[in-house]
């Protein structure tokens, strides 16, 4: 399960349905073009706390279908209603998928022997693996490196994807868990957590951008840290350029740009006004 996952986009018409043929051509654009190790389907990327349960699992099966065994596949499965994660993860599990993972939940504030239970209760209901889902800036959820240690107890939960800007935590759980899996979340600093040595990432820009990152990496792990900061200049350039106009609502025109039925967002997010959609024309232009 190391390497380079998108987290996937969702392709949805302008009622807010899902758009089967659209994100087949997301999929095969993912895999074919861009040559990601797998994707994580059903994150923050796939708009997947603003859908039904019925419809992350139609997700699931679209995405399967296409794929088959092209490229490794992780469910994100979490969800503040514990039963609808265990529903997913066996779902998932049943399907195939090599591997899950979970936010942490959020909203309420779960004590830490909650949030322990959470990940026990859905691992430990289905035969696959998880990977925790660490975002503190979305979710206000902070874990510490004792209580990831407590997390890893459980030799099912086999790693982290750890999307937070703090290095020293990071760098932290690299020498205390050297057989866990780390995979960043923040491609803005990709270069900084492979130097660190992660063992992968998992983001939404490897939509469009997933080449780039591609050799971030690896120039990171040759240990050409030069040429691989050029590169990360350049996709910050556009990442920037990126959460300037909005964020999924760009990648998805980036995506038309180059053919693919990436359609719309779901609300309550909204659509780009036409002077939005024309930046996102030139992003595309610029960068791809
Ligand atoms: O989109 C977000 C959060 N974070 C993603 C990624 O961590 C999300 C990251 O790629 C993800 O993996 C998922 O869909 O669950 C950023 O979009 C990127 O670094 C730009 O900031 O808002």
């Amino acid at each position: 399960m190391k390497g380079l996952f998108t987290a996937l986009i969702v392709s949805y018409d302008k009622d807010g349905e899902i758009n089967e043929k659209g994100l087949r051509e997301i999929i095969r654009y993912n895999v074919d073009v861009c040559k990601v190790d797998g994707l994580y389907v059903n994150g923050s990327t796939g708009e997947n706390f603003m859908i039904s349960t019925e419809e992350k699992k139609q997700i699931f099966r679209i995405v399967k279908d296409e794929v088959k065994d092209q490229v490794e596949l992780i469910a994100q499965v979490g969800s503040i209603n514990l039963k609808e994660s265990i529903e997913l993860a066996k779902y998932a599990t049943d399907l195939g998928y090599g591997a899950l993972s979970a936010v942490t939940p959020f909203y309420y504030k779960f004590d830490f022997e909650e949030i322990k239970h959470y990940y026990n209760e859905i691992i430990n209901s289905v035969d696959n693996k998880m990977i925790i889902y660490s975002i503190p800036f979305l979710t206000g959820v902070n874990i510490s490196l004792e209580q990831f240690a407590e997390l890893f107890e459980n030799e099912k939960i086999i790693g982290v994807k750890f999307t937070a800007g703090d290095f020293y935590l990071l760098e932290r759980m690299r020498k205390t868990f050297p057989d866990k899996l780390l995979y960043a979340g923040f491609d803005e600093m990709l270069l900084s957590a492979a130097v660190l040595g992660v063992d992968g990432a998992i983001g939404s820009t490897f939509n469009v951008n997933g080449q780039r990152a591609r050799e971030i990496y690896e120039l990171a792990n040759k240990g050409e840290i030069a040429k691989a900061r050029e590169i990360q200049h350049e996709t910050n350039d556009f990442i920037t350029e990126l959460l300037n106009n909005g964020l999924y609502q760009t990648l998805k025109e980036i995506l038309k740009e180059k053919g693919v039925d990436a359609g719309y967002c779901r609300q309550p997010m909204k659509e780009l006004s036409e002077e939005k959609v024309d930046t996102a024309k030139r992003i595309a232009a610029t960068y791809f």
